[in-house]
């Protein structure tokens, strides 16, 4: 036990087998079984209405909360949405927000940009989908005590989070379209969480239409060195 200032940190050992070390040749041959893993992950923009197992998509998330976070605030709520009279509200207000954004709001540079993915305002995928998770930072949330109390670091839990929640989806063999209608604060509202959650990303999830595609542009990733540099 520490004290630090008044306050009491317990500490225990990495519970077994929690860490586990490998040998080089197996550590090379784990991190390439990842890339190989998660490389094959698309981005996809047209989904089946076949359904999902929701314990599928639970197991998910509960990896999803397992992201290093600030001050484990945990700082992070999944509305997930399978409801189909509420799924068409969120396509709805989202398609509403997309026809200003793609009519001009986005602006010239943006939109440019957007060309060679071949988006546009209509976003079926928000009915047909059999999930949409809507995914909030809570600025503040309820400790223990029942206080609420201010959350740290929030985007960047929210989006490590997000990160190992899009793995587990396309590990489980679910095909995932990080949706970001612009504005998107009529998420919260519509999912009914409270003011100091604000909504980052609208997951859309299932399995992919038989017919979808991808755009090539989005299958050109850029080389270690342009993306990394080692000194
Ligand atoms: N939210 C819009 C526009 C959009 C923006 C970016 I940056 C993208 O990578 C893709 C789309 C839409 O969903 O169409």
């Amino acid at each position: 036990m520490t004290a630090t200032k008044g306050l009491t940190t317990d500490f225990v050992p990495i519970p077994l087998p929690d860490y586990q070390e490998y040998d080089v040749a197996q550590m090379r041959a784990r991190a390439q079984g990842f890339y190989d893993d998660i490389k094959t992950r698309h981005t996809v923009r047209d989904f089946s209405d076949r359904p999902v197992p929701r314990d599928i998509i639970e197991t998910c998330i509960r990896a999803a909360g397992t992201a290093p976070n600030g001050a484990n605030h945990q700082p992070w709520h999944f509305s997930v949405i399978g409801d189909p009279a509420m799924k068409k509200q969120i396509r709805d207000a989202a398609e509403e927000e997309e026809r200003a954004f793609y009519a001009g709001r986005g602006g010239e540079e943006w939109l440019d940009a957007l060309g060679p993915l071949g988006t546009d305002d209509s976003k079926p995928f928000l009915e047909i989908a059999p999930w949409l998770i809507c995914i909030f930072g809570e600025r503040k949330s309820t400790s223990a005590d029942g206080k609420l109390r201010k959350n740290y670091y929030v985007p960047e839990s929210v989006s490590i989070a997000t990160g190992f929640l899009i793995a587990a989806l396309h590990r489980a063999g679910l095909a995932t379209l990080t949706h970001t209608p612009s504005p998107m604060s009529f998420l919260t509202d519509i999912c009914q969480r409270p003011a100091h959650n604000k909504p980052y990303i609208l997951l859309v999830t299932g399995y992919p239409a038989s017919d979808a595609t991808i755009p090539t542009h989005a299958t050109e990733k850029k080389p270690l060195s342009e993306i990394a540099t080692f000194f």
